[in-house]
């Protein structure tokens, strides 16, 4: 049942439902250097909702931007904005001051929280009447600051509608100018009602970490509202490097994992056996991993069970659905597969007409639910809208027994002599290979084939890369997957290019070859 009361501020319905269930002095948020409860959190978005507004003018519907690390802080900066009745606008850190600058004037952002990371006058300069406001960093204009000096007083939530907007998070999109997604505030706690509800199923005992920013709608999801849904305690790490990822498992006894498939990689690259041939003794805690953002190939999601036990939750999702609508769940999981709708959630392959595609051949993934793509002032909403259903963007197929087998994003196909090609099977097929850490695959132009299937592949370190490693990549891809799929050139590569939410840049691969 996803009806919610008309009126509802999200933010305030989070924690006064948690502080019901759990109290207080329960721990929320954990950082390196500080640990929040239940009732800090509550307390100081409080603060920071009172400043906004009788110091710094926001008022309801006034959008205010948030770029910080993944922190207590910027967690009380998004409860403090909702609080008063304003609208969260996200951006993933590390973004130029020329990014959040344009993301700014788009979102028509009045007010602007930025950590000390984050190039704050830089951004001042080029954004006319907004105001950047420093998060944690010194001087007495300082949000910290001016939270201490303020009153200890409630604050009292300003009573939004339920389809209030509530946040606008732009899209991690590698090209093209940035698309802000608007979602409303029931949408924040649809997310909790059903992916986390009905897959993850967490507990007020689960401790939450892993490496999504929090400006990204993943680790928003992952880190905070599916945690904080169910009064459990999130580990931000400010950087979510495997290393840090694995250290953080062991010191704070994480059970809930939220990362993306390269970091279970190289996570795994790391892992020791335990003397008995067992999980490695740093993750004995781990109950549950989420892997989002690109696709999960099978193999290492079985090297990931052979080592720790646990079968990943693979689960896609989107800036414009807010969070995950198709995933594996328990012992629902056909390895290589990204699952089944989620509850709540409707699934489709069509043509780009609208009608049905058969099971088991390819076509555009559509899909439909309580969450749905509204894009601020941008004409591409009717591409992702159409036909009454949400074109993600992907090529899929679905199965006869209904689970949806990711082939790749529909303008990354590659087409070689005629054959249809996805990248992501190629790259599945190479990760099978011991020497194989890392593999992208992109079509590169060519006069005979229009397209040549080339590969970027990052060795493991004690392997040479040489034209016989060309030749035994090349053959050992021949036999597992049809032979005009193999990748006819291959260049190695020290690393790949990566968003900072873990997607392959396919096109600075095409620029590099
Ligand atoms: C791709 C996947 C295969 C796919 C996201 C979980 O990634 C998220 O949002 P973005 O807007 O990108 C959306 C696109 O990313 N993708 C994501 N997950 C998978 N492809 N398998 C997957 N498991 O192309 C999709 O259209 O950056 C993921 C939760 C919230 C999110 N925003």
């Amino acid at each position: 049942d996803l009806r919610y009361p008309d009126r509802l501020n999200c933010a305030a319905h989070l924690l006064d439902t948690a502080l019901a269930a759990v109290g207080p002095d329960r721990r929320c948020l954990i950082s390196a250097t500080e640990t929040w409860t239940y009732g800090d959190l509550d307390r100081r978005s409080d603060q920071i909702a009172e400043v906004l507004t009788t110091e710094l003018g926001v008022l309801p519907g006034h959008r205010v931007l948030i770029c910080g690390p993944n922190s207590p802080w910027t967690v009380a900066c998004w409860f403090g904005v909702l609080k008063a009745g304003a609208v969260v606008v996200t951006v993933v850190p590390l973004l130029r001051s020329e990014e959040i600058a344009t993301v700014a004037e788009i979102a028509d952002v009045g007010v602007a929280l930025c950590a000390p990371g984050c190039d704050a006058e830089a951004v001042k300069a080029d954004v006319a009447g907004m105001r950047v406001v420093s998060v944690g960093g010194s001087g007495p204009d300082d949000l910290v600051a001016r939270c201490a000096r303020s009153p200890q007083r409630r604050f009292v939530a300003v009573q939004t509608s339920q389809d209030d907007v509530a946040m606008i998070a732009f899209t991690s999109g590698t090209t093209g100018r940035p698309k802000g997604c608007m979602h409303f505030h029931r949408d924040v706690l649809t997310i909790a009602d059903t992916f986390a509800k009905h897959v993850l199923k967490p507990t007020a005992d689960d401790v939450f970490t892993g490496s999504p920013p929090l400006g990204f709608t993943f680790g928003l999801g992952g880190l905070v509202i599916f945690p904080l849904a169910v009064g459990a305690s999130t580990v931000l790490l400010e950087r979510g490097s495997p290393e840090a990822l694995l250290a953080a498992v062991e010191k704070h006894g994480v059970s809930v994992l939220f990362t993306a498939p390269t970091a279970y990689r190289a996570m795994l690259a790391m892992l020791e056996a335990a003397p008995d041939g067992g999980r490695d003794p740093r993750l004995l805690t781990l109950r549950r991993c989420v892997s989002a953002g690109e696709a999960l190939p099978a193999e290492t999601w079985r090297a990931w069970l052979a080592a720790t036990d646990i079968k990943i939750i693979d689960g896609i999702g989107a800036t414009e659905l807010l969070h995950i609508f198709i995933s594996a769940a328990d012992d629902d999981i056909r390895p290589g597969s990204t699952g089944r709708p989620v509850p709540g959630w409707q699934a489709a392959i069509l043509d780009a007409d609208g009608h049905p595609v058969p099971d088991g051949e390819p076509g555009l993934l559509a899909v439909r639910g309580p969450i749905g793509c509204r894009y601020l002032a941008d004409e591409r909403q009717t591409s992702y809208v159409r036909h009454g259903w949400n074109y993600t963007g992907d090529t899929y197929i679905r199965d006869e027994d209904g689970y949806f087998w990711y082939q790749a994003r529909s303008d990354d196909m590659i087409i070689s002599s005629g054959y249809n090609i996805a990248g992501p099977e190629v790259e599945s097929a190479l990760l099978r290979h011991p020497s194989v850490l890392e593999a992208g695959v992109v079509g590169t132009p060519d006069p005979d084939r229009g397209q040549l299937v080339t590969a970027f592949v990052v060795l493991r370190p004690d392997t040479s890369p040489g034209e016989a490693t060309v030749k035994e990549l090349q053959e050992f891809v021949k036999l597992r997957i049809a032979p005009y799929k193999y990748p006819r050139v291959i260049h190695f590569v020290p690393a790949l290019p990566r968003t900072a939410t873990g997607k392959l840049q396919r096109f600075k691969l095409k620029d590099l070859s």
